[in-house]
């Protein structure tokens, strides 16, 4: 495991920082009614960040979920893609502005399309990962899913699969803790997500998800095991979804304040900020610049998304249907 340089951690800082920052902006722009819903990261940037950043862009498979920000982010989009989606403009490129923020597709990472349906991106990662091992292709997959979407069949099906053929395939699960307002303990049988890896042959285990260090590494881990030809690997990162489900959920209906106020000391990014500093792997003042730059970006973002033209009407059917 090579060591994570001064350049990485200040680079997963920015990503954590611009993540945040994004979702911050976009909860502003939704509660404004000047676009459409968004599922946000809050909570879940170190888990996104850390694991995207043991990928390699462009080789790797990647398969997201709606709300998976951070792993785009840090494998190549910009906040103007988010953006330009957000607002549906021309200049988006996921689907020159047809899909949901969040359904993510962007070709030069290797990131593949996604959709609302819940699981349905596993049993697709699982036949990319058996075509690259078909192909012999020195290409891993991961893809990313909720606690939530291991109780849906597709998931149970793909690890099977994964693990009878030893598929190239890393499994990310982000246990946030709920499915939309389902707590976990309403949602997961027995201990967990990890241990169902146990029973399709195959290691999974239970990392902090608040650790980006930690995530980097075990999917570095993964990354290589896969590669090695020896075979899947469940990751579960453990984490708290800290904003409501999506921008349009009232989460005060089911969980209380008490308890977010107490997943908030282990904020990810605050933790992190703290240990760069402890170690003296940055100052504080690289620090501001840094989110300082993250805040100029989604400025940015934002007006050239505003001042982009709307895709126009004479294309609404391409892409849908084939020629008879
Ligand atoms: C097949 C299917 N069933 C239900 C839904 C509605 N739905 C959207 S998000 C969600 C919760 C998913 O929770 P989880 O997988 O834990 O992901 P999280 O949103 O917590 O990140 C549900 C039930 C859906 N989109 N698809
Ligand atoms: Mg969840």
């Amino acid at each position: 495991m090579p060591e994570i340089t001064p350049e990485q951690h200040h680079t997963f800082y920015y990503k954590m920082v611009l993540t945040r920052t994004l979702g911050e902006r976009l909860r502003l722009l939704r509660h404004q009614g000047r676009i459409n819903i968004v599922a946000l990261a809050d909570g879940h940037e170190a888990a996104q960040v850390g694991s995207a950043s043991a990928l390699r862009v462009g080789l790797d498979y990647v398969y997201t979920y709606y709300r998976d920000m951070g792993v785009a982010l840090t494998m190549g989009m910009r906040p103007h893609d988010f953006m330009a989606q957000a607002f549906a403009r021309a200049t988006d490129p996921n689907s020159r502005g047809r899909l949901l923020p969040g359904d993510l597709n962007y070709p030069p990472a290797n990131l593949m399309a996604g959709g609302g349906p819940i699981a349905t991106q596993l049993p697709q990662a699982a036949g990319t990962a058996l075509a690259s091992q078909i192909k012999g292709e020195d290409a891993v997959t991961i893809v990313y899913f909720g606690e939530g979407g291991s109780s849906e069949g597709e998931f149970h099906e793909s690890c099977n699969l994964a693990g009878l053929r030893k598929l190239p395939l890393i499994f990310f699960c982000e246990n946030n803790q709920y499915a939309l307002s389902v707590p976990v303990e309403k949602e997961v049988a027995g201990e967990g997500v990890a241990c169902k890896a146990k029973g399709y042959g195959f290691p999974g285990v239970v990392i902090d998800g608040n650790d980006v260090q930690a995530v980097y590494q075990a999917t570095y881990k993964a990354r290589e095991r896969a590669r090695r030809g020896e075979g899947p690997t469940l990751i579960e990162a453990r984490l708290y979804r800290f904003g409501a489900h999506s921008t349009d959920d009232d989460d005060s209906r089911y969980r209380n304040p008490e308890e977010l106020e107490l997943h908030r000391q282990h904020d990810p990014l605050i933790r992190f900020k703290r240990y760069l500093l402890d170690e003296k792997l940055a100052t504080a003042a690289d620090l501001a610049e840094l989110e300082t730059k993250a805040a100029t970006e989604v400025e940015e973002a934002q007006r050239f998304a505003e001042e982009s033209p709307y895709p126009d009407p004479a294309e609404l059917w391409d892409h849908l249907y084939g020629d008879a």
